[in-house]
């Protein structure tokens, strides 16, 4: 899960103290902290020793809140193996596509017709499983291969920083401090647990870690071991990866049957009604002449509401499992991309088993390449018609 910045958790700078310490020419931590800060401090070349010691100082200094927390000595000398600040995870902190997007932007780049394909291909690659937790945990297996998707591009870009140094450069330097101290603590629990060894405890600048990109805390919340070897393994193993996403969206409220929303044909009396506090039944909105922009309402007595992004001209109804949706990434386009990736592989999921089907009846084998022609253009066209979910 992308950790989005919230406001309420972005420290003020204590200027009286920068300019104090600054009068006085210290070399104090706090101001090695800040020449992380400094865009020109590496090229400058001051970010070496200074920030090396600040960064020594932190792991020094927070040793009493994690063993207060009941972290062992030897986890923490373990945990700490290299002793220097992660100077991508501070650059990172300031280019988080979520802000430089439009939200239209943001959508349209995670539908894209490779997603999308590579979303039908594992949906039929690991069929069982994903039918097997959809029957357990009543999540949508198409939501889950959605998450995944957009997560890490089905496990393909995890993150390989070190977790515990991550989260240090930024309990030190970041913008959210007290979350990342938060995540630090919990990612040391995770540690002594023994789930992940500390050199394979990879992750994103911001934490979050292995196939769908949980940030600590989450685990130690939700994560679960299906495969049953005593390992809640996150980063290696599949199944554990979306049981644990399961698991997560079944506890924040998903209900088993209801769909997530659709993209709506909303008329013009009804456009005003944004809004959670708005909702009313589905049939109700039906009554008013909402209509699904494709396909069609079920769970009519279920409650739904109107949600719209920024600069965009689409309208959706939504329903509870969207705010399920919301507790793992609580951006609205975020919810959108994940429901409408969802839909657009169980879309091409159908024509390819028809297909495929129809091949393997007329001619007893699979797919030519003719059939295959027709199999591309039929994905272009579900592409295209996925654009204008834009
Ligand atoms: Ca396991």
């Amino acid at each position: 899960m992308n950790a989005l910045p919230r406001r309420d958790d972005v420290m003020p700078v204590n200027r009286m103290r920068l300019l104090l310490s600054a009068f006085f020419g210290l070399i104090t931590g706090f101001t090695a902290v800040m020449l992380l800060f400094a865009p020109d401090a590496r090229a400058a070349g001051l970010d070496g020793m200074a920030a090396r010691s600040a960064y020594r100082q932190f792991v020094d200094d927070f040793w009493p809140r994690a063993r207060r927390a009941g972290i062992r000595r030897s986890t923490y000398r373990k945990a700490f193996r290299v002793m220097q600040p992660d100077w991508d995870v501070i650059q990172r902190q300031r280019h988080q596509p979520e802000f430089r997007m439009t939200p239209a932007e943001y959508l349209r780049t995670r539908l894209t017709e490779k997603r999308i394909m590579a979303g039908v291909g594992k949906l039929h690659r690991h069929g069982t499983l994903l039918r097997n937790l959809q029957a357990r945990f009543g999540v949508d297996r198409h939501i889950l291969l959605a998450i995944w998707g957009i997560e890490s591009n089905y496990g393909t870009h995890m993150g390989k920083h070190d977790v515990i140094r991550a989260l240090a450069t930024l309990s030190m330097a970041g913008r959210r401090k007290r979350y990342a101290r938060t995540q630090l603590i919990a990612a040391l629990k995770i540690l002594q647990a023994g789930d992940i060894s500390p050199a394979q405890m990879t992750g994103s600048w911001a934490g979050a870690m292995g196939h769908t990109q949980f940030i600590p805390t989450t685990y130690l919340g939700y994560a679960v071991d299906v495969t049953g070897d005593g390992r809640r393994d996150i980063w290696n193993s599949v199944a554990d990866a979306l049981a644990s996403t399961a698991n997560y969206l079944k506890r924040r409220g998903w209900r088993r049957g209801l769909p997530w929303g659709w993209r709506v044909r909303v008329p013009a009396r009804a456009k005003r009604l944004l809004g959670r506090r708005r909702a009313r039944s589905i049939a109700a909105w039906e009554r008013m002449g909402v209509r699904p922009a494709r396909g069609a309402f079920y769970a009519r007595r279920a409650k739904a509401w109107l949600v719209k992004l920024r600069g965009d001209s689409n309208y959706y109804l939504v329903t509870r499992n969207f705010r399920a949706i919301l507790a793992y990434n609580n951006a609205k386009t975020y919810a959108l991309a994940v429901g409408s990736l969802a839909d657009a592989i169980a879309r091409n999921a159908s024509r390819k088993a028809a297909l495929t089907a129809d091949a393997v009846a007329t001619r007893g084998k699979a797919p030519n390449i003719a059939d295959q022609q027709r199999l591309k253009a039929l994905v272009e066209s579900a592409v295209s018609s996925t654009a204008s979910v834009r």
